[in-house]
């Protein structure tokens, strides 16, 4: 463990000095007496063969024997006692030891076990993050605070306040940072507001300028804090207010205005159900779509998103961005209130899964088993939603006896795409996501808008949807 800004813990610092002390000192104790009686003999003059010496021969003799004596005897009960001491506190030792490594070992195990970690905002997946002492006055950084040398339930601050060392008795409420160490050597200290153990959710947005991404992500929101089947709320202050003035301007018709940050913080909240052991915390990603734009190096970009741990992907196309649709229903590639996303969205798609393939071990596998959630977006406009709706989806199921409304969406969207001159992307998509499931949606009338993401939590968390 790094040297910690605290105090080592007795059993591993001071304890060991203190046995060593006591022992030392007996010792010296020993050789002292046993001086002594030395001096006294050599203070009776030197051993001689005179009769009025005798009296002075017996004494320094008897001093001789004394410290001889106490040489000896006093040696081996210094033995004796030693070892009792080395015995007892070996064995406290020891059984503080096995405390600390089942402590250790039972926080790492139910972490792993749960799916629990930090998503920190900017994307690093880290085990522990860096915790701030609680004294304000103080605020030293504890980058190792778990059970181990400086404490095994507690450890003591080097300003005399204790901090729990493990997530059972309150670590997780200190304020925290991320601990990733970036390339450069600087340490990420992303701020990471936790109060407990979460169990992080990732879902990335993916799709072209304009698709709708922004407006889903607050439409989306709303109806998650709306629905009723979990408990809702935002970490993190910032969050909140934004969502607030976004979710304002959204509802008065305003345009949320193109993204411009490539790799934007996480837009985080959590989800809570009576239950449930660990509050979710929900982390979409909202990028600028010029992130998918096919250009030379998108796939560099796109390499940057945390694909190696999200749980499931929203992909969402603007059906006007297709060619064939905007003919059909005379829309022009600028028109100002559709906003059809640019040609590419599907192209885009094809470097999307190369990019993965190349970079992350999850998608290496031609079929990989993270859900992608495809939404088609924009059915409010003339009549995608008789064509592609819920009554169409419904109609289709009867019509054609399908098990599911799913199955129906699928048939419909698929058919849709197939009809539209989209036939190869629509084979990529299912060959390489082939646990995908389409949607059709309209985020500015808050239609099924959080059916995806209903379809994706029950993918990934079943415990949770239960
Ligand atoms: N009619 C209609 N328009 C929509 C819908 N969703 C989004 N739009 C419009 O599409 C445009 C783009 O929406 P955004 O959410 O900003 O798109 P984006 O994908 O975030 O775009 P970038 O941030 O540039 O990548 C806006 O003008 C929205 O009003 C919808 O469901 N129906
Ligand atoms: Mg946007
Ligand atoms: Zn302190
Ligand atoms: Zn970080």
């Amino acid at each position: 463990m790094k040297a910690q800004p605290a105090i080592k813990s007795y059993y591993f610092g001071k304890g060991y000095r203190d046995l060593w002390g006591t022992i030392k000192d007996s010792w010296k104790h020993n050789t002292k007496d046993a001086g002594n009686f030395f001096l006294k003999a050599a203070q009776c003059g030197p051993y001689a063969l005179r009769f009025d010496a005798t009296i002075d021969n017996i004494k320094k003799m008897f001093f001789h024997i004394a410290a001889l004596s106490v040489y000896v005897f006093g040696g081996l009960w210094y033995i004796i006692l030693s070892s009792l001491h080395i015995l007892f506190l070996g064995t406290l030792f020891i059984g503080v030891y096995i405390g600390f490594s089942g402590l250790w070992l039972f926080d790492r195990i139910y972490r792993w076990y749960y799916k629990l970690f930090r998503a920190c905002p900017v994307y690093h997946k880290i085990d522990l993050p860096i915790y701030y002492c609680s004294n304000i006055k103080c605020g030293k950084k504890h980058d190792e605070l778990r059970p181990g040398p400086y404490g095994i339930l507690n450890r003591t601050c080097e300003c005399g306040e204790k901090l729990p060392t493990s997530f059972l008795n309150g670590r997780e409420q200190l304020y925290s940072v991320c601990s990733f160490e970036n390339p450069d050597g600087t340490i990420c200290e992303e701020e990471i507001k936790e109060g407990d153990l979460t169990k992080p959710i990732i879902i990335p947005f993916l799709g072209t300028r304009s698709t709708g991404k922004t407006c889903y992500k607050i439409a989306l929101t709303k109806q998650i804090e709306e629905n009723k089947a979990w408990k809702f709320g935002f970490e993190n202050d910032n969050i909140s207010r934004e969502f607030k003035l976004s979710l304002n301007d959204f509802k008065q018709g305003n345009n949320p205005g193109q993204t411009n940050e490539f790799l934007p913080k996480f837009f985080e909240f959590c989800l809570e159900k009576d239950t449930i052991k660990h509050r979710r915390k929900i982390h979409l990603l909202d990028p600028a779509g010029e992130l998918f734009s096919p250009t030379t190096s998108a796939g560099n970009k796109i390499k940057k998103l945390p694909f190696d741990y999200f749980d499931g992907a929203v992909y969402i196309i603007d059906p006007f961005a297709i060619k064939a649709v905007r003919d059909q229903y005379g829309v022009d590639e600028n028109d100002a209130t559709i906003k059809p996303a640019g040609n590419g969205q599907f192209e885009i798609f094809e470097e999307i899964i190369n990019t993965l393939k190349e970079n992350f071990p999850k998608f290496k596998d031609t079929q990989t088993k993270v859900p992608l959630a495809i939404v088609i977006n924009k059915v409010d406009n003339f009549d995608l939603e008789d064509k592609l709706g819920e009554q169409a989806a419904t109609d289709y199921k009867y019509q054609n006896k399908l098990k599911t409304i799913e199955a129906a969406y699928n048939k419909l969207c698929e058919q849709f795409l197939l009809d539209n001159g989209q036939g190869s992307i629509l084979q990529k998509l299912k060959v390489n996501f082939p646990k995908y499931q389409f949607f059709t949606i309209s985020t500015t009338e808050f239609r099924r808008v959080d059916a995806p993401f209903i379809w994706l939590m029950n993918q990934v968390d079943k415990d949770f949807m239960k």
